[in-house]
């Protein structure tokens, strides 16, 4: 809502302008290299899933290229796909993992 104050501005309400803020998916990539069951860790590790989810999420990265493992806001997104990478990459893994905008 507008309000015209008697000095002739015009102040827009500050909640009017607060947007929710962007939501990004974090996906893991599928290779040929990464062990199955450190995939598993990762998702269990990262993204909160038990060991079953985990697991059906591994498994859907293997065969379609790609999987959903969470959707978060920007810093917390770029925070876990940053976390993955290191985590992969200290153990000699190629894991990639992504983050894409809702
Ligand atoms: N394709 C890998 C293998 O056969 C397993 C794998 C699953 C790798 C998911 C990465 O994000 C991934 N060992």
């Amino acid at each position: 809502m507008a309000t015209k104050h008697d000095n002739g501005t015009l102040a827009v309400r500050e909640e009017q302008k607060l947007k929710p803020p962007s939501m990004f998916q974090v996906y893991l990539l599928n290779d040929d290299y990464t062990p199955m069951e450190f995939v598993v860790a990762v998702i269990q590790e990262y993204f909160n899933k038990d060991r079953e989810s985990a697991t059906q999420i591994m498994l859907k990265v293997h065969r379609d290229g790609k999987g959903l493992c969470g959707v978060y806001p920007k810093d917390i997104a770029s925070t876990k796909v940053e976390l993955v990478l290191t985590h992969a990459g200290k153990a000699g893994h190629p894991l990639q993992c992504v983050m894409e905008e809702v």
